[in-house]
């Protein structure tokens, strides 16, 4: 390809409102536009990456057996009714009516779609198991769509879905797509992790990983452990409950025992501000959280030094909604305004965390204003009738896996995500088969994404320098950029030319630079662009030699034309 042809207008500064490097570099490189808000085109550049991302992934689905399809973005929305998920969703899920005023939502994902095509076509284990996928746009209508292509309202993914007889299928599917997945990340050069993820309200029988590329831009924490192969999403990470500190709330030790006394705490609301008062350490205190789910009312109670995990608190109350009581709520329930809540004497149902299980006394809201209470010991002063794993972890918990690891926070984006999602939408649509003895039963199925057009903004978020992007070789736009000093030097000229036709003849993908342009810019969009190899074809074309830079090295080496087109065949 001539540089002088291709659409790929570079930018000399990155658009003030581009606030991760990868929208940044993927703008000035010529790569994407955006039309509106998480609304982007892709340019040449930019589409040939893309391109090479899915075909990466074709080849790894191809080679396990799933079939690619292609299903429509217009879904009518009875098909959302069917599975019960047309409630869940709000204005996430766009909407639509057609010229005769039916409904369709433009589809953010294809369960629906998909398990109905399948329950129409398929009614025998002899056709089962089944894995099928698609690369297709999707529609979210993000509230706040951000970070470019990491967070977009229309983008690119594979969906894939598996059907089989029972559950053992399923694991084995989600085996086969889950090995696939590392295949995929490690071909197309990106640094990822599988992290244990809450399976939320896409429900499901359990098992649901994350594949999270490392990136501080990325809005996942990952938690891992130092020593051991855990890993998990905070949504999903648990500590190892220490055993030491269990025990003590029993109350017939022999200490003589402080009952609870309240302190005057004149209008202090947070712990931050109790904690200065009383100079004391935050793991002292219980943070009591009044949450409403719909017109009940529970509170959950934390260690001052902990943060209650919402997901958690959902799953054990079987909700998929919940949030914080309004200060009227509160006001209510504890008899005091916000900030003195506490659990002594409340008349809704309490949610005690294992770390607060385990004080052996604390500091807590006294339910009545300017007011807290200490020495309270949690099982004397209060009922602990649910205790559970409420919390986030924080870094230095022990692991729950090995006994000497620590864990540790990291950031990432979430490229790819596998689910089990057992019977939860195959029941409902009524995806059945006769089994070998002719019984009908519901057939089991699990779901597999990859975030294609996101990928293309993690790589850039991991592979990048101060220049500019460098793709790795797999998915790069052109494998070399074949830049001449200058086009008026006949020998430049000569040797440019003939290079250009002989690498492209071996069946490699060569930019040419040929714009009339001086070198420097055509090296710092070079740079930008972030293809493999350059060659650079100079004075010393005259005695046939020329230069050879990979993007990711500093070095260069001077070899002959030869030398160059074995390498680059290599
Ligand atoms: C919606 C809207 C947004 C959504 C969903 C539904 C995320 C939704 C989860 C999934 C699960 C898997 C198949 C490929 C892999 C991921 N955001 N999810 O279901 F209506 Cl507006 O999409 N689907």
């Amino acid at each position: 390809m001539r540089q002088s042809q291709l659409f790929s207008p570079t930018l000399r500064e990155a658009p003030s409102d581009a606030d991760a490097i990868s929208h940044q570099l993927l703008l000035r490189a010529g790569m994407i536009r955006t039309l509106a808000a998480g609304i982007y085109s892709y340019l040449p550049l930019g589409r040939r990456v893309l391109r090479n991302i899915e075909n990466i992934i074709r080849e790894e689905l191809d080679i396990v057996g799933a079939q690619e399809m292609l299903m429509p973005s217009m879904q009518p929305t009875e098909l959302w009714k069917e599975s019960g998920r047309y409630s869940i969703y709000g204005p996430e899920l766009i909407r639509l009516h057609d010229r005769h005023q039916r409904e369709f939502a433009l589809g953010p994902t294809h369960e629906e779609v998909v398990t109905t095509i399948v329950r129409n076509e398929i009614n025998t284990y002899r056709k089962l198991p089944l894995i099928v996928y698609q690369i297709q746009t999707k529609f979210r209508d993000e509230r706040r769509p951000r970070f470019g292509l990491l967070r977009g309202r229309e983008f690119l993914m594979k969906d894939a879905y598996s059907f089989d007889t029972d559950m053992a299928g399923l694991d084995r599917s989600y085996q086969i797509m889950s090995q696939a997945y590392h295949r995929i990340f490690n071909r197309l050069g990106l640094h990822v992790r599988a992290v244990e993820a809450d399976a939320g309200a896409i429900g499901g029988d359990g098992g649901t990983h994350e594949f999270m590329a490392l990136a501080d831009i990325g809005e996942d924490t990952i938690v891992s452990c130092d020593c051991c192969e855990y890993a998990a999403n905070l949504e999903k990470a648990v500590a190892r409950f220490s055993i030491e500190q269990t025990g003590n709330n029993n109350i017939n030790n022999t200490r003589i025992l402080d009952m609870p006394e309240r302190i005057y705490t004149p209008s202090i609301h947070t712990i931050d501000q109790l904690v200065q008062l009383l100079n004391l350490n935050p793991k002292h205190l219980i943070k009591t959280l009044i949450y409403r789910i719909g017109d009940h009312v529970i509170a959950a109670l934390v260690r001052g030094d902990h943060e209650v995990n919402e997901i958690k608190l959902m799953n054990a109350l079987g909700v998929e909604q919940l949030e914080l009581a309004d200060a009227a709520t509160v006001e209510r329930i504890t008899g005091a305004p916000v900030g003195f809540a506490g659990p002594l004497g409340l008349a809704v149902p309490v949610y005690v965390d294992h770390a607060v299980a385990r004080m052996e006394e604390a500091i807590v809201g006294g339910n009545e204003q300017d007011y807290h209470i200490r020495h309270v010991r949690p099982g004397r002063d209060f009922d602990m009738n649910t205790v559970l794993d409420l919390r986030n972890v924080v870094e230095g918990d022990a692991c729950p896996h090995c006994d000497q690891g620590r864990l540790q926070f990291s950031r990432g984006i979430e490229v790819g995500q596998v689910f089990k999602l057992g019977t939860r939408y195959s029941e409902k649509m009524r995806a059945a088969f006769l089994d070998a003895s002719g019984r009908e039963q519901t057939m089991v199925m699990g779901c597999y994404g990859i975030g294609v057009s996101r990928i293309l903004s993690a790589v850039v978020e991991q592979q990048h320098d101060d220049h500019g992007i460098c793709w790795p070789e797999a998915i790069a736009p052109f494998h070399v950029h074949l830049i001449p000093v200058s086009l008026q030097d006949p020998s430049q000229a000569e040797v440019t030319e003939s290079l250009y036709q002989r690498l492209r003849a071996n069946g490699v993908a060569v930019l040419l630079d040929d714009r009339e342009e001086r070198p420097g810019i055509k090296f710092k969009d070079s740079d930008l662009i972030g293809i493999p190899y350059r060659i650079v074809v100079g004075k010393q074309a005259a005695e046939g030699k020329i230069e050879l830079k990979q993007r990711s090295r500093k070095d260069t080496e001077v070899l002959t034309i030869e030398e160059v087109i074995v390498r680059m065949n290599s």
